[in-house]
Order: C-alpha cells, then structure tokens, then sequence
C-alpha cells in the first residue's frame, strides 16, 4: 500500500467516526415567514407588501410623533412554537426592514429567556431597505418545542422573515424558502 492510498483511508475512516458519533451535525434552517404567527397583538400588526415574501410582513406603525415610545415596554407582541430537531446552539436572524435610527429594533425573546434587543444601524439611503439582522446572543437549545416571540421595542421596524439555525457560518442575503414544517400549528 503507497502512501498516498493510506493517508485516504485514514481520511475516510475519520470522517465515517465523525458521521457515526455525529460530531458533522445536520445543519438545520428554520425559516419562518413573520406573517405566520400562532397571535399578534397590537402595536404589532400584520400588513400586506406585495414585494415582501409571502406577500406580507409584520410592523410597527409610525407613532405621531415618533420616537417617543419607552423602549423595552413590551406594547404586542407576535408568537410562534417551532419544532426544532436537534439539540445545538441556534442563531437567530430577522430579515427587516428599519426606519430610522428610533425606528431600528425589535425584541426577541426565545422561552424563558430575558428578551434580547435585535438592532442594526440604519441611515437616509437605507432606511427600509431590507436586510437580515443577526441577534447578538445565540440559545443552547433541546431538540422539541420551543417559543419564539418578536416583541415591540420603537415604533417604524418592519419583519418580513426570521431564521433560527445551528449553522454558525451561515450568512443569509435574501428572503429564504421558508420551512413550515417546523411551524407548531394554533391549537
Ligand atoms: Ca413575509
């Protein structure tokens, strides 16, 4: 046997271990369409956008005057229960849409976690243009049910879709297909 015919099946046998102790985790996507809440309660609402996906997003309407909303009181709030199939650390990502920068965050609260600000920059040229936002911290999760709420921060932010997945490297550019079989359906 050469050299060269060892060093493969070295390779290839490693790599069956990884496969078989499933250290190369399925790498899971859930994407879900932000109109597809299980409840919405104002001052959150659903809109229809026809350049959106799926037709529609969900929103915060402009106060008159803006921006003069106490940030962190929760005023409604959009719920969903995803199935998550397997255990790991999970990522999330909303793809919005922000209106200024008093207008460029929502809340994101995964079970009982305390909630965490999803926020980007935003300036004249961009303001509602859409783009996908990673949440600064990530969530150990089991694998099973799970509940994901998007909460009211500022008056002006749109949501088309969000991501939750346990692919760390994965960078999302456009609207994603989404992954209703991880949906909970309203009881
Ligand atoms: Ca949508």
């Amino acid at each position: 046997m050469n050299a060269c015919k060892q060093r493969t099946i070295l390779v290839v046998t490693a790599l069956s271990l990884a496969l078989a102790s499933g250290a190369l985790g399925a790498r899971t996507r859930i994407v879900v369409e932000a109109e597809k809440c299980q409840t919405i309660t104002p001052k959150l609402e659903k809109a229809k956008d026809p350049k959106a996906s799926g037709g529609e997003v969900i929103l915060v309407k402009l106060n008159r005057p803006h921006g003069t909303g106490v940030k962190y009181v929760v005023e409604g709030e959009a719920k969903y229960v995803i199935n998550v199939p397997s255990a790991g650390r999970y990522y999330f990502w909303g793809f919005v849409a922000w209106y200024d920068a008093c207008g460029n965050s929502f809340n994101i609260k995964v079970d009982d976690n305390p909630p965490v600000t999803l926020e980007g920059p935003v300036t004249d040229e961009d303001k509602w243009a859409w783009r996908w936002q990673k949440l600064k911290q990530s969530f150990q999760l089991t694998a099973g049910k799970h509940t994901i709420l998007v909460q009211m921060a500022e008056d002006g932010p749109k949501m088309d879709q969000w991501l939750l997945t346990n692919d760390k490297r994965f960078i999302p550019v456009r609207a994603l297909k989404p992954t209703p079989q991880y949906l909970v359906p309203k009881q």
